[in-house]
């Protein structure tokens, strides 16, 4: 497909699994940030984490031979500060490459007030990464340490959001959020300054029902959707959004159902992480083409 979108993705490979890089569904060229024999959700985990060299080397090879002409630049869990310094090298010779260059960045840093993250990396995403991103894609806590924004309400998560546009990307998701009154569902709130097909910028609401248990991949997997479907729905967030959250919530619903007892352990022993992998090779027919769950618009 010589006029297809060519994407390069820098996130995680792990041997047994899904996260990362195992979770794309499209045509990609995969760099693996690390190479793992499992998600760090178990109770051990071994292998490499790639360094801003490791990177740079590969680069400069797709270089030689004229290979560094890409679309899109999607980047997820970056290990160390010297890979992320690289990344955004990265991000800035593919754009000068390609000045129409959209790069989606999952800031991943933690979740739930906790940092998974070396604590220097927040600083770096927000001062090195942000200004170069086209897409970003933080869950509420993340969005919190990009921004140094305490997030209690929607309206401190737009307003989390507009700050992140002024700094560089023209369209946010908050992937993820818990909100007062709706502690039952998943909140997901996206804004763009882009003008969309049926008016100017927008900024979107969805809302879905909030498993109990904690899953691991969920949002790499949005982050790939999210850059999948807005290539196939130029100027359409709400379109894109709605394709990817459907899509997600079916392999979310498919894993819950195969996994039995797992799904309801508190406990996250080596058993119960497996049990939980993402079911993604049996539902690739639901994120492909989803039916469509009911959306909330916004307000
Ligand atoms: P990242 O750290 O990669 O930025 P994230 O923390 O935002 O990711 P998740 O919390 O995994 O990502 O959520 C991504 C999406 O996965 C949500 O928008 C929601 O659709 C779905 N999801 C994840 N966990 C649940 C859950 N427990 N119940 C319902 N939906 C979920
Ligand atoms: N938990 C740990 C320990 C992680 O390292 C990561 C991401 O790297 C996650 C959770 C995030 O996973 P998800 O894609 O579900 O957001
Ligand atoms: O974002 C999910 C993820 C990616 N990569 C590695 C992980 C995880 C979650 O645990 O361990 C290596």
């Amino acid at each position: 497909l010589p006029f297809g979108p060519r994407v390069l993705s820098i996130q995680s490979h792990v041997v047994s699994g899904y996260v990362g890089n195992k979770l794309l569904g499209f045509d990609v060229d995969p760099i693996n940030s690390v190479q793992f024999s499992n998600h760090t959700g178990f109770p051990s985990w071994s292998g490499e984490v790639m360094d801003g060299d490791m990177l740079w080397r590969l680069i400069e090879g797709l270089e030689a031979n004229q290979l560094i002409n890409y679309t899109h630049l999607l980047t997820g869990y970056i290990g160390s500060l010297s890979l992320l310094e690289t990344v955004s090298r990265v991000a800035e010779k593919l754009r000068h490459r390609n000045p129409d260059l959209v790069y989606v960045c999952d800031p991943v840093m933690g979740d739930h007030g906790r940092l998974y993250v070396r604590p220097e990396m927040p600083a770096a995403f927000r001062e090195l990464v942000t200004p170069r991103a086209s897409i970003m894609t933080p869950n509420q806590f993340e969005a919190e340490q990009l921004t140094g924004l305490s997030i209690l309400s929607e309206a401190d998560a737009l307003e989390a959001c507009r700050q992140l546009h002024e700094r560089g990307p023209h369209t946010v998701v908050i992937t993820s959020s818990e909100l007062p009154g709706w502690e039952d569902h998943v909140t997901i709130l996206a804004s763009t300054t882009q003008a969309q097909l049926l008016g100017g910028p927008q900024r979107l609401r969805l809302r879905v029902p909030r498993v109990h248990a904690y899953f691991t991949g969920t949002g790499d997997l949005f982050a790939a959707l999210l850059l999948g479907w807005l290539h196939k729905n130029p100027g359409d967030l709400k379109a894109a959004l709605e394709t990817a959250v459907a899509g997600l919530q079916a392999v979310l619903q498919g894993t819950v159902q195969a996994c039995g007892d797992a799904a309801a352990a508190t406990e996250r022993t080596a058993a119960v992480s497996a049990a939980r992998e993402l079911r993604l090779v049996q539902h690739q027919g639901a994120i492909v083409r989803p039916d469509l769950v009911p959306f909330f618009g916004f307000p």
